[in-house]
């Protein structure tokens, strides 16, 4: 069967970009060409582009794995989003995406794109642990091993935090403004955790630079929505019965997206309002709502289904006691919450549950449940903390710990950076106390959850009951 390309006779109901793409210039250098990327912030750019035509192609950039930089390649840069709901399925052609490299073979290319003029923004969805963040000190890692790489090797970078510095080193010798950082992970103050990151590792390359990075660079915080399950075979059947072409880089999605943005830019930016965007002064009351209400919950469905070997979130939502356990969860979170500038909490947490509950969309709870230890402090942790500090009942929380140990007993085995401390915490752990050795992993738990006792007994008291 024929590939997607910019020759394919699509039909008529598959919407293809309105704006003329051999004119489109680059503007944005995306790094991480994942499923989310595809589906958000390149949708979002592709309204924006549709609305104004202007300089904000995007350059699309895959640290390690080759296959979507080959694919995109294979298909003139061009892939589909089939956005599933209980009305149908309906495909969008993306065409914002003008160049695609892979960073671990063409830093060299990455880095002239980094510290050419016409880049005004860089955006990010690398997932938490690309980072290199310290969760203790929330400043950079010095053992991660792409931070301890691109301090010894600067000017050669391979890892996140590398190529940023190494492009503002690049644009500051040129006489150029530094881009505008704009990270789309699920960190909290993301764009102040990236900003620290950079200017951390600047500093130890030249305090100089650090300070033009700090007087001149803005790095505005994003919260971003849309759920997105990695794409399977039947994506890409899905995608062959709509467009009649194959399509290597289908992915498919739920019809709600969001994305609350800081409007802080130094050169400009794209009119991400068209696809609904809202730019705000203040992101993180979003940011917070989301982590915990959205990701806390879904960190909550991953491991219940993984104890109950469900294998969609859609699965575990079908079992009304599950669903009961994910009201607990909110009615708990939203504790936590500041008011936040027009959201209805009561009816954003409805939505969440039929979102969760939307029954064409598989999203595998093992796919969530990946890296949980870099997921718990924003989702989980941080709202304990408060709780406590604020002597209400965090039990909902204690049973989410009390899920993921369990899950991993269950499991022998997981999917996570710090993989082998947590296997050695499962090996050691002791039966009258057990989860003792999971708390006493460097760095994993706040030291005011390590040394809250009471609530500690509540894990236990879950794991009994699990
Ligand atoms: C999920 C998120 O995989 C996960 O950890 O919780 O990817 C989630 O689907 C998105 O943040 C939704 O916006």
């Amino acid at each position: 069967m024929e590939t997607l390309s910019s020759s394919s006779i699509l039909p008529a109901n598959v919407s293809q970009p309105t704006y003329n793409r051999k004119l489109l210039k680059p503007g944005i250098v995306h790094i991480g060409l994942g499923a989310f990327h595809r589906a958000h912030q390149a949708v979002f750019t592709q309204k924006a582009i549709e609305k104004t035509f202007g300089a904000w192609g995007i350059v699309a950039v895959n640290l390690r794995s080759a296959d979507p930089v080959n694919a995109l390649q294979d298909q003139d840069g061009l892939y589909s989003v089939i956005t599933r709901s209980a009305e149908g399925d309906k495909a969008d052609i993306i065409g914002v995406t003008v160049d695609w490299i892979l960073a671990a073979d063409r830093g060299g290319d990455v880095l002239a794109y980094l510290s050419s003029p016409d880049t005004r923004i860089v955006t990010l969805t690398v997932s938490e642990k690309a980072y290199g963040l310290d969760p203790v000190t929330g400043g950079l890692d010095l053992q991660h091993p792409a931070v301890s790489a691109d301090i010894a090797n600067p000017q050669a970078p391979t890892g996140v935090v590398g190529f940023l510095v190494e492009g503002l080193v690049r644009r500051r010798e040129r006489g150029l403004l530094p881009f505008t950082v704009l990270c789309c992970d699920n960190l909290p103050s993301n764009g102040h955790v990236v900003r620290r990151l950079v200017l951390e590792m600047a500093e130890k390359r030249d305090p100089e630079l650090a300070r033009w990075i700090d007087d001149n660079g803005k790095f505005p915080c994003s919260m971003v929505d849309r759920i997105v399950p990695a794409a399977t075979e039947e994506t890409r059947n899905r995608a062959k019965s709509l467009l009649g072409v194959e399509d290597r880089l289908a992915i498919e999605t739920e019809p709600f997206m969001q994305w609350i943005i800081e409007d802080d830019f130094v050169s400009g930016r794209p009119r991400w309002e068209a696809g609904g965007a809202v730019f705000a002064t203040h992101v993180e009351p979003y940011e917070k709502m989301k982590l915990r209400l959205l990701n806390g919950s879904h960190t909550l469905i991953a491991h219940l289904g993984i104890l109950h070997d469900l294998e969609f979130v859609r699965d575990v939502m079908a079992v009304p006691e599950f669903v009961q356990k994910v009201e607990r969860h909110m009615e708990s979170v939203v504790g936590t919450l500041d008011s936040v500038p027009g959201i209805d909490l009561p009816l954003y947490r409805k939505q969440l549950l039929e979102r969760f509950a939307n029954p064409t969309i598989a999203h595998r709870t093992a796919q969530i449940a990946l890296d949980t230890s870099q997921k718990l402090p924003q989702r989980l942790l941080s709202a304990t903390v408060e709780t406590l500090v604020s002597g209400k009942d965090a039990s909902a929380f204690a049973y989410v710990v009390a899920l993921w140990i369990k899950s991993i007993h269950k499991r022998g085995d997981l999917d996570d950076p710090r993989k082998a401390d947590i296997l050695a915490a499962a090996a050691s752990a002791d039966p009258a106390d057990p989860s003792a050795s999971f708390f006493a992993i460097k760095g994993l738990f706040p030291p005011e959850l390590v040394s809250a006792r009471d609530w500690r007994d509540q894990v236990n008291a879950e794991l009994a009951k699990l």
